[in-house]
């Protein structure tokens, strides 16, 4: 259950979470894995970067550029009470205070590969619920094919939205099948502790096959829409940045490629491994493509 009050007492220290998630591997997948959902089974073999690695080296564009920006600077923004609009093609519009959207689903944990488009990589282990829960409750309209969310515009606490370095509000977007699938979630939390404030507090998305731009931070907004919605890096790039910005080790960056990646944490002589198809989620999520010509639609 997620809630807005946990304090540092609460949190499984990082070593013992590490030996926990061992212990469990030892144990043997084989036994396990079948009484896990497919997105558990798949976890067993990834080893999460450190809580220091994951929130000291941000991308989070309205705090700043620099990778130090967020972490500077997101510790001022107000995330109580935080007040998500719901609207568009759906059931159940409103202004929705977070706690009474999300308070009763339940939060599992999720260890990701997280791969931005710059080339670089972590493993995340999240904590959340699937966005599709979310947006069963609120009651998804036949005639809505996309989902469209937004983020805070906070000048008071945000240097980066005082400069044009994008085109607030940072938006992003999902198609339908791709908001419903059950990799897709919805983070409030890493390591157990609540999501901090440079990854996204209190709510943001993930996406595990695209690439992290797509993983929109401190979501303020989600709109059902029929057509496909406006994606901040689409508009500011189309050429560099697609709206789908699926993973594709295959088709590169016109500045740069895309078949290797720098993992951080790997310390001074930067380890650098070989980018995976849909970063390693292709079992999952290829049929969705299926029809598209992905060197297009990138
Ligand atoms: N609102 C917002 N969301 C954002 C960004 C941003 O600048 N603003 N950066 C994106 C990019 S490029 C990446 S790689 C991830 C970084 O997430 P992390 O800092 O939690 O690793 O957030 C994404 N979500
Ligand atoms: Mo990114």
């Amino acid at each position: 259950m997620w809630k807005p009050d946990l304090t540092r007492d609460d949190v499984t220290p990082e070593r013992i979470w590490l030996n926990r998630r061992r212990l469990i591997q030892a144990l043997g997948a084989g036994s396990l894995a079948g009484a896990l959902p497919f997105s558990a089974a798949a976890q067993e073999v990834l080893e999460p970067n450190t809580w220091e690695e994951i929130t000291t080296y941000n991308n989070f564009y309205e705090f700043g550029t620099d990778k130090g920006d967020p972490v500077r600077y997101a510790g001022a923004m107000q995330t109580q009470p935080w007040t998500v609009k719901v609207d568009g093609l759906v059931d159940n519009p409103g202004d929705y205070d977070l706690t009474d959207l999300i308070g009763d689903l339940p939060t599992e944990e999720r260890i990701y590969r997280f791969r931005c488009v710059e080339a670089w990589s972590m493993v995340i282990p999240w904590n959340g619920f699937e966005l599709r829960a979310l947006l069963e409750k609120v009651g998804v309209q036949d005639d809505a094919n996309y989902v469209a969310f937004e983020t805070a515009v906070l000048p008071e606490v945000m240097p980066g939205v005082r400069r044009p370095i994008l085109d607030w509000p940072y938006r992003e977007g999902l198609r339908m099948d791709e908001a419903m699938h059950p990799l897709t979630m919805l983070a409030t939390g890493i390591y157990g502790r609540l999501i901090p404030n440079q990854n996204g507090a209190p709510m943001r998305l993930v996406v595990p096959w695209k690439y992290g731009f797509k993983s929109i931070k401190s979501i303020v907004r989600i709109s059902l829409t029929a057509e496909r919605p406006y994606a901040t890096w689409e508009a500011s790039n189309p050429r560099e940045y697609g709206f789908y910005a699926n993973v594709n080790p295959e088709v590169d960056h016109p500045r740069w490629s895309q078949a290797s990646e720098r993992v951080i944490g790997s310390g001074l002589f930067a380890r650098r491994q070989d980018t995976l198809m849909f970063n390693g989620y292709a079992d999952q999520v290829a049929s969705l493509y299926e029809d598209m010509d992905l060197t297009v639609d990138f």
